[in-house]
């Protein structure tokens, strides 16, 4: 198991590559400045590897499509802070795999002692994180799932998404049965999250498992509104245009569902309490509670983003050569108007 002196022996291996290859290099062409400059950021991690004092985490992030994921983001480099005893190395994919993938490979050039990532979908990891095996650098994933053999990574934290959609689709039944509705035929449109990712992927699956015992639940559409705000009212102005009578509106994820509640205001309707059409998100997070206890969304499923303690907890445990779980699963709610009170002040996302 990574060890403090096992790293600094390492990190002395690679000091003496490095200097090598900075000998070597003089015959090459190097522009001055940005050689001293990427110099000096890799004298300080090397200088920190060599130490071993502080552990160094290589991060990659899916990109800052969704407040959720500010918040996810938050969360790591609070609990993987330089105070915590780590040295974090951070990368913004901006929503492509092929940039996760290359700073995966980066880290692993860079000797990190682990890797943590949101894998943006399930499959395509099986190559890289072979590479990260070879090298003997643990991998922990967060948030999303990637479709491997288990071999491949140390251990997963994040939220059970498919229990996210069966959570939804309980509410509706419970909502639908407390009008006196649970016989009327009900038209649904779901705004689906990245496509591939295990987010849209449970969440779907979650939601039409429970409705496939509802043949009065008419699913019309579902189409990717990416997570976002601006591709959530776009799908959400095709679905008004093309359907006429939209009972449920199914978004997973609150940047969609405000999205969505803007084009269905443009069309002069209204979603919630009293309203025309009944919404349901996914995320929970303060903007969307708000309309939650003002009525304009019905009910919202929690995803909990704050995952970074817990993934500072593993690697603390991995440090101590303790076990590990192969599954993490983050405690998380369901929010209505009846509830949403007592948890509104304390949201910090
Ligand atoms: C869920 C997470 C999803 C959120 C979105 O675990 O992967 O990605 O629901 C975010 O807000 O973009």
């Amino acid at each position: 198991m990574k060890g403090k002196q096992e790293r600094k022996k390492r990190a002395a291996a690679i000091t003496a590559l490095l200097v090598l290859a900075l000998a070597l290099s003089g015959c090459g062409v190097f522009h001055k400045e940005e050689a001293a400059q990427e110099g000096g950021k890799v004298d300080e991690r090397l200088r920190i590897q060599e130490s071993g004092e502080l552990t160094v985490v290589g991060f990659s992030q899916i990109g800052s499509e969704s407040v959720w994921r500010t918040a996810n983001t938050r969360s790591v480099e609070r609990a993987l802070s330089r105070e915590n005893g780590y040295f974090l190395l951070s990368d913004n994919a901006r929503q492509r795999q092929e940039n996760q993938i290359k700073a995966i490979r980066s880290y692993i050039s860079q000797r990190v002692d682990y890797i943590v990532f949101s894998p943006i979908m399930e499959e395509g990891w099986d190559t890289v994180l072979e590479e990260a095996k070879q090298a003997g650098i643990p991998v922990i994933l967060m948030d999303r799932m990637a479709d491997v053999d288990e071999s491949l990574y140390t251990t997963w934290v994040g939220t059970d998404m498919t229990k996210e959609g069966e959570n939804a689709a309980r509410w509706l039944e419970d909502y639908l049965k407390r009008k006196g509705r649970e016989e009327e035929s009900v038209n649904i449109v779901i705004l689906q999250g990245t496509p591939g990712s295990s987010s849209e992927l449970g969440r779907t699956k979650g939601f039409e498992d429970v409705a496939a015992a509802h043949p009065n639940w008419n699913i019309l559409d579902k189409r990717t509104g990416d997570f976002t705000t601006a591709k959530g009212k776009e799908v959400m102005q095709q679905f008004l245009r093309r359907y006429q009578d939209i009972d449920v509106v199914v978004s997973q994820n609150d940047d969609m569902t405000f999205g969505a509640i803007e084009a269905i205001e443009e069309a002069g309707m209204r979603t919630g309490a009293g309203g025309d059409i009944i919404m349901i998100s996914f995320d929970a997070v303060k903007n969307a509670l708000e309309m939650v206890q003002s009525g304009k969304i019905d009910v919202d499923i929690e995803c909990n983003p704050e995952q970074g303690a817990y993934i500072d907890d593993v690697i603390g445990k991995l440090e101590r050569g303790e076990k590990v779980e192969k599954a993490y699963v983050v405690e998380e709610k369901v929010f209505t108007r009846e509830n949403v009170g007592e948890y509104l002040d304390s949201r910090s996302y």
